[in-house]
């Protein structure tokens, strides 16, 4: 006991005398495995506010939904019981419809013009427009343009598309855009492996790097470059938690989470090419060319549905597409 106390005091006294505090522990939730896009902006983030914070914050990642799907670790940070997320787009539009916007199918040109707008002052007012659900939204990662795949036949047009069954994330807008597109969408939650491999559904959209990580090749044949949205990440802050930290720790989160996000978004962009080649050599048939002119005009009238009624959310589209032209 007492040698105990002897060595214990001499690191009290240093911790009361540089003024640390207690280390807070920030819990945040990605649905994706270590080595996906969520795991990187996370795993950056940790690194950059361990160091910088000396030890005041302490990061704990929880990957592999063992949180809960994408919907879940979001209800989970508007109740305050997580601190943070680095969320897939698509779901988010429950919680906001604002968010929606930046999803809608062929909006962005390339990974330029989504960085220019989702780090301006269009992006800041998405971020900000999730105060009123409860978010505090920090930065935009990226998942990437979504690609179709399938183990049905190769899609060149949205004719070839037409009857698959296609699964899409838990979000009216993927579902309207999978239905304009005359296939059939089935919404559910992240993985989804098993439900490929078992034929419940016949194929999935996502970026390139989910079909690498997530061996897609294995149980998808064909794969066709629609890059018919840019999937965003929002990496959110519980609201709530983040109005009780002091300014100088937001500002550290904030820049780090920022750091994060661009640090990410250029790895992913670097690893794309060798991911074409990858699932190639894995067996794929890639349609490096499909028709987009007639995937596009498929969905042009989105604007018009009911998803955009709200005057915020089509006020914000409008000014997107204007921004994007
Ligand atoms: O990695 O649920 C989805 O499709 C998301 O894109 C998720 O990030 C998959």
């Amino acid at each position: 006991m007492r040698r105990l106390s002897g060595l214990l005091s001499p690191m009290l006294v240093a911790l009361f005398a540089t003024g640390a505090a207690a280390t807070t522990k920030i819990n945040l939730g990605v649905v994706t495995k270590p080595g996906s896009a969520q795991n990187i902006v996370a795993e950056k983030f940790k690194e950059l506010v361990e160091a910088r914070s000396k030890g005041e914050f302490e990061v704990k990642i929880h990957h592999s939904a063992s949180l809960g799907n994408e919907t879940e670790i979001l209800q989970q940070i508007q109740m305050g019981t997580i601190q943070m997320g680095i969320i897939t787009s698509g779901p988010f539009d429950t919680f906001d419809p604002v968010a929606r916007v930046i999803d809608y199918p062929f909006l962005f040109k390339d990974n330029e013009q989504a960085d220019q707008i989702l780090d301006g002052p269009l992006g800041q007012e998405i971020l900000t427009s999730l105060e009123s659900s409860g978010f505090k939204g920090l930065a935009f990662s990226e998942n990437g343009f979504r690609n179709l795949t399938n183990s049905k036949r190769a899609v060149k047009t949205p004719e070839d598309a037409k009857g698959l069954k296609i699964r899409v994330m838990e979000s009216a807008l993927h579902k309207g855009i999978w239905q304009s597109l005359g296939a059939n969408p089935t919404p559910m939650p992240w993985p989804i492996y098993s439900e490929l491999e078992q034929g419940v559904i016949d194929g999935q959209e996502n970026p390139l790097w989910v079909a690498e990580v997530y061996k897609m090749y294995e149980v998808q044949k064909y794969l066709s470059m629609t890059r018919h949205v840019y999937s965003a990440h929002i990496d959110v802050a519980s609201l709530q938690w983040w109005n009780s930290l002091k300014p100088e720790e937001q500002t550290l989160l904030q820049a780090s989470m920022l750091e994060a996000a661009k640090f990410q978004r250029a790895e992913n962009r670097k690893a794309d090419a060798g991911r074409i080649a990858l699932v190639k050599d894995k067996g794929m048939q890639v349609e490096e060319h499909p028709d987009v002119a007639a995937f596009r005009a498929k969905v042009a009238g989105m604007k018009d549905m009911e998803l955009f009624k709200d005057s915020k959310v089509q006020g914000l589209l409008q000014r997107m597409m204007a921004a994007t032209r």
